[in-house]
């Protein structure tokens, strides 16, 4: 065996020194080069691998902690329909009318739970005009009135009238199934109480403008329930018979915020509709119909859930309606639509 002279000495005997052995030569040095690349790869392939790993671990870790925070977002959401529940049964036995100077229709507050926050507001669903009631003449008037009022084109009325009753006879300026067979794609008319408001959109002449000013103002309820006087919008005030005026309206409106209406007979008396014939039929003082919206905040969950919830006069609670997802108010103000501000 041969060795190369010492690398410090230059002597072939140092003992102590270096010795590098002489009996397998060095690689050319373009192999070396090559084995130096292949090196480098493995390495960075390595690194790939192993952030590739780490990222998929870290998605892993954040979708569980996501699901964990739904969860405990839908259990406290039903928690604010649990209190919606409560106020509204509470007020139940303190009177038998409802107005905006109630508990039920302060919101709730920003509330900080574990991780985040929720709040909750309960809307009058009977402040709103109920489009199942439309095929009622007296309540399609009022709702073409509050069309006008809200700038809205009422000629929609007739096919909306059609879509909700049973029959398959089209009106003057309706739509029945033959109107809708022939889009793409193809539907029929429902013939029965629309489910939810946003059905408007399937029928004849209702455009997506209209809709997101009307989703503000209507409701869908599973009865022809009454327009609670005490808390409409002031449209739907101006809207209830002929010629009241935007000044008209407001005054009804301070004057029920002072005062609110015990009953339906000394609203109609009231001097605004003096002069003017303004029927008792579908009004109310009461309502029975109201929609609670909860927002829950947690760690980067964010749920929105509605509920329809109905009491009966002596206080019982019944959820009707459940569903999660952005409310039309956030849909709209997300999508640039318009927003106006209605009970
Ligand atoms: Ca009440
Ligand atoms: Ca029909």
């Amino acid at each position: 065996m041969k060795f190369a002279a010492c690398f410090q000495c230059r002597a072939r005997a140092c003992s102590g020194a270096v010795r590098r052995r002489v009996d397998r030569p060095l690689p050319p040095a373009r192999e070396r080069g090559v084995a130096l690349i292949t090196a480098v790869l493995v390495v960075a392939i390595a690194a790939v691998i192993a952030t590739s790993m780490m990222s998929r671990q870290n998605f892993d870790t954040r979708r569980t902690a996501n699901i964990i925070h739904r969860d405990q977002a839908i259990a406290y959401a039903l928690g604010a329909e649990y209190w919606a529940g409560v106020e509204l049964s509470r007020d139940a036995q303190q009177n038998n009318f409802d107005h905006l100077g109630e508990n039920w229709a302060y919101d709730l507050p920003p509330l900080p739970i574990d991780g985040g926050y929720i709040n909750g507001r309960l809307r009058d669903l009977q402040g709103r005009f109920n489009l199942n009631s439309v095929l009622d003449p007296i309540q399609a008037e009022r709702f073409a009135r509050l069309c006008q009022a809200i700038n809205v084109d009422p000629d929609f009325i007739p096919a909306l009238q059609d879509w909700i009753d049973d029959d398959t006879e089209v009106r003057e300026n309706g739509a029945e199934d033959e109107s809708y067979t022939r889009l793409a794609p193809p539907y029929r008319t429902a013939n029965r109480f629309l489910v939810d408001s946003s059905e408007l959109l399937l029928v004849q002449g209702v455009g997506v403008d209209d809709y997101n000013i009307l989703a503000f103002y209507v409701s869908a309820l599973p009865v022809s329930g009454a327009i609670n006087v005490n808390t409409a919008a002031p449209q739907l005030i101006q809207s209830l018979t002929r010629d009241v005026t935007v000044p008209e309206a407001e005054r009804i409106i301070g004057l029920r915020t002072a005062n609110p209406y015990p009953d339906v007979d000394v609203f109609v008396e009231d001097e605004a509709f003096a002069g003017r014939e303004i029927s008792e039929e579908h009004l109310t003082v009461s309502s029975q119909y109201f929609l609670l919206t909860a927002d829950v905040v947690l760690g980067d969950a964010t749920l929105t859930m509605q509920s329809v919830l109905y009491r009966t006069p002596q206080g019982q609670i019944t959820v009707v309606q459940r569903r999660f997802g952005p409310s039309r108010e956030q849909i709209l103000t997300q999508s640039g639509g318009t927003f106006v501000a209605g009970n």
